[in-house]
């Protein structure tokens, strides 16, 4: 059985309640929701986590480690910003998937940087809270040709 941890960063406890036009209208517990009924239905044990604090993601980061086969993660701004959680992503060698739910590239310069990208197995953005799916059905498809049991 595979392991996955579905980690979202600052502000994504907003989801659903405020700029629907650019997030869409589906809440973070709907997300989670979903992404638990999808990994049931693939064979896949998924557990989720959202936090505002940088160091509570790196946190995470570190415990799955042993522990998950692999991350699916939405770091919110920390995306744009922090070399810190780039540096966690590497220290686990785990591997991750980067979500958005926007378009990153399609936005303003500043969210065109992403310093996950670099250390992720792949980035999934712009199909909204499908993008989580996705990347479940990515991670799933990776995983499966090491045969995780
Ligand atoms: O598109 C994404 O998923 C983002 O990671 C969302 C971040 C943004 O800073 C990234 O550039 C792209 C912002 C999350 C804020 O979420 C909200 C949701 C609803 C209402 C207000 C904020």
């Amino acid at each position: 059985m595979m392991n996955i941890l579905v980690l979202n960063g600052p502000n994504l406890n907003l989801l659903g309640t405020r700029q629907p036009e650019v997030y869409g209208s589906t809440t973070l517990a709907m997300v989670e929701e979903a992404c638990i009924a999808h990994g049931k239905a693939a064979d896949m044990d998924v557990s989720c986590f959202q936090t505002n604090h940088e160091g509570a993601l790196i946190d995470q980061i570190h415990a799955a480690k042993g522990q998950k086969h692999g991350i699916i993660l939405n770091a919110g701004a920390y995306t744009h910003t922090s070399i810190a959680l780039m540096d966690a992503i590497s220290s686990v060698e785990l591997p991750v998937v980067e979500v958005h739910l926007s378009n990153i590239h399609a936005r303003e310069a500043f969210r065109h940087k992403s310093y996950i990208a670099p250390v992720a197995l792949g980035q999934i953005c712009g199909f909204g809270a499908q993008g989580y799916i996705l990347a479940l059905d990515a991670l799933k498809a990776h995983l499966s040709k090491g045969e995780v049991k």
